[in-house]
């Protein structure tokens, strides 16, 4: 075994590493070919392709198999997940895990060795195969590097087909402007992708569109160890980003399969597999692996269990608002941040914070923080799914990532984003305002109703919609703490504060945010208005109508949609009367949230639910809540509706 990791110092490889690498190809192609054909499915024909560059990275670059998770190692994605069987052999072979392990159970249920390359599988970095989005996740690396001050280069491999994905060219502008340095990008140019040729598939000018972004290009032979060795050295040498742009074949190495478009995605009956072997001049080692396949598995993806990085932050000094002072919960926001953001900026230990920006810093109120922390707010642009993607990748590198944006774009338009960075264990802070019909006049483009509906769908994220400024400044120091991802809602109006009864703040002095806890605002036995964030208001306001009509109406406030607190709502239900005030769709928010715990708890209670239930039209966001009944009017007449009805037994 010739010794890898030595960080492509040397000015070229030696006649005997070159010995061992093309060796290394050759027992590896046999990998894939077996792996793809136990498993009947996955990808043979990029692997293939790919299989080089991969060989010599993981050979060259500084990565230690013992170590695959020390924090000064190269960063090898592959963003083109699908080439899995490449992967798996390559870093099998280079002593990662025992390549039998992934050959033997490549796709079977339970494996860490997925159809698609995921981080439980040592040696890989991130979940991919969503293609265009590792490209996003490297470069997420890369800005860590920088805000960090550590040295380790990123290298990123993607497909020729991928690059039809915008989401590269938003990344590829990102990291121009903020010059990653040492982050090269490589693009297996086998001309080919599912429905045949590239270029018929969509024209595209692939070394056009990286140049004029900036880029530095490199044609180099992808399948030729001593050029592309060459070609990586001298990128390196490069002080911006390189894209090395490798001229391969599919299916390289199978002259029955190379060049055909049929094995991107097919994989070889039994007799064909045999056949390749042979043309490898490898043993045929078929059935010994079948009867592996039908012996346990010793990689198990259950026995996975990620290490989330310490979250180092002081939480800085919280800020009430007087009972007669009004703001908007963003403004909150943005004070807060800056605030935690100046209590930590001396301190050497504290993880650093990161603010990225789509072009709305004004309206997303992350100006104090940028004038305080200058060269960690990023301006991205707009371009969301990049920065969503890259949001992720950063949070997972020990920086506490706030990614500010509107709700439709930073929770609608970016959901998969969002998605792929649970599923990589990140835990990225995404700060929305302008959400619900606060954002009133823009109109049902821009109203964003659907925030709780869209994230419960994301296991483990976080979902905080505060009442008012003030619990919306605990609630940030709380999330700048956490090293879990949580989504941040606000709207847009500016409001007055809760009152508790003796007319103090509720959310005061002494209020810490837990994410959790409901708000028991005001006490009330006839009936319980639940209401999630700023509608609180409103629900107060039609509490102490309600109270002048005699029906004493408690008024519970749920910050946390996903993580209801059951005894709160149980004893709600006590009262006989629900009524649940969102603004949010009716289907997927507050209210079935509700109706769920109640019936888990088998508890029987009247449930009323008011929020949105059509896409709303344009208008000064009061007089939309008063057309879904979500004013103070609006809510006291569906209460004292629903009281009267329990008591005539309607
Ligand atoms: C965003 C996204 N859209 C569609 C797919 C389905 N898909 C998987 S591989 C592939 C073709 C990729 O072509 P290329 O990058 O050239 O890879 P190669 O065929 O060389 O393996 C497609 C469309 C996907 N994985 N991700």
């Amino acid at each position: 075994m010739i010794e890898g990791g030595r960080n492509f110092m040397a000015p070229a490889l030696t006649p005997a590493e070159l010995a061992f690498l093309t060796e290394q190809a050759r027992v590896a192609r046999g990998d894939v070919l077996v792996m793809t054909t136990l498993a009947t499915c996955g990808h043979p024909g990029g692997s293939l392709s790919s299989l080089e560059m991969y060989i010599l990275l993981w050979h060259c670059a500084n990565v230690n198999p013992a170590e695959p998770r020390n924090e000064t190692r190269d960063r090898i994605v592959v963003s083109h997940g699908h080439t899995s069987p490449g992967v798996y052999a390559v870093l099998g072979r280079r002593g990662f895990f025992p390549v039998a392990e992934a050959v033997a159970h490549f796709r079977q249920t339970g494996s860490v060795f997925a159809g698609h390359v995921e981080q439980c599988v040592p040696g890989v970095e991130w979940d991919t195969g969503n293609l265009g989005q590792g490209f996003s996740a490297a470069a997420g690396f890369a800005l860590a590097r920088e805000v960090r001050g550590l040295a380790y280069r990123v290298f990123c491999l993607m497909g020729d087909g991928e690059q039809q994905k915008g989401q590269i060219s938003e990344t590829r502008r990102i990291a121009k402007k903020f010059v990653l340095k040492n982050f090269i990008a490589l693009i297996d140019l086998n001309q080919l992708q599912i429905n045949g040729a590239t270029a018929t598939v969509m024209p595209q000018h692939i070394r056009d569109n990286w140049a004029s972004d900036g880029w530095h290009t490199r044609e180099v032979d992808g399948h030729d160890f001593q050029a592309l060795y060459q070609a990586v050295r001298a990128a390196l040498a490069h002080n911006e980003p390189t894209v090395l742009l490798a001229n391969t074949v599919m299916s390289k190495g199978i002259s029955f399969m190379e060049g055909d478009a049929h094995w991107h995605g097919a994989t070889l009956p039994d007799d064909k597999c045999r056949a390749a072997l042979k043309e490898l001049g490898l043993p045929d080692e078929l059935d010994k692996y079948k009867a592996l396949r039908a012996q346990p598995q010793t990689m198990r993806m259950a026995d996975y269990h990620p290490a989330h990085p310490a979250i180092t932050l002081a939480g800085g000094t919280p800020r009430t608002l007087g009972a007669s002072e009004k703001s908007d919960c963003r403004s909150a926001w943005g004070t807060a941040l800056a605030d935690v953001a100046g209590a930590n900026l001396a301190d050497p230990l504290a993880t650093p914070i990161v603010v990225l920006d789509c072009d709305l810093k004004p309206s997303v109120k992350t100006g104090d923080f940028a004038k305080l922390a200058p060269q960690r707010f990023f301006q991205c642009g707009i371009q969301e799914h990049s920065v969503a993607t890259i949001a992720g990748a950063l949070s997972s590198c020990g920086v506490q990532t706030f990614f500010a944006d509107f709700g439709v774009f930073g929770v609608d338009e970016t959901y998969n984003q969002h998605r792929l960075s649970i599923l990589n264990d990140a835990s990225p802070k995404i700060v929305c305002t302008h959400c619900g019909l606060d954002v009133g006049e823009d109109g049902k483009t821009h109203q964003c109703v659907d925030y709780v509906g869209v994230f419960r769908n994301l296991l483990g994220m976080q979902v905080i919609v505060p009442a008012d400024a003030n619990q919306t400044d605990r609630a940030t120091r709380y999330l700048a703490t956490s090293n879990r991802p949580a989504l941040l809602v606000m709207g847009r109006s500016k409001l007055p504060m809760v009152l508790a009864q003796d007319g103090t703040p509720f959310f005061g002095d002494n209020y810490t945010f837990r994410y959790g806890a409901a708000d028991l605002v005001r006490p009330g036995t006839d009936a319980a208005i639940v209401v999630m964030g700023a509608l609180c208001l409103n629900a107060v306001s039609a509490a102490d109508a309600l109270e002048k009509e005699g029906i004493r109406a408690q008024v519970l406030h749920i910050a946390t949609p996903l993580a209801l607190d059951a005894d709160a709502i149980k004893a709600a239900a006590a009262t006989g009367v629900i009524v649940t005030v969102e603004d949010h769709l009716v289907r997927s928010g507050l209210g079935i949230s509700v109706a769920e715990v109640l019936a888990q708890q088998g508890v029987a209670c009247s449930v009323r639910m008011l929020g949105v239930t059509q896409y709303a039209s344009s208008g000064v966001p009061a007089e939309l809540y008063k057309e879904y009944h979500l004013d103070a009017a609006g809510i006291a007449r569906t209460v004292a509706e629903a009281v009267r009805g329990r008591k005539s037994g309607i």
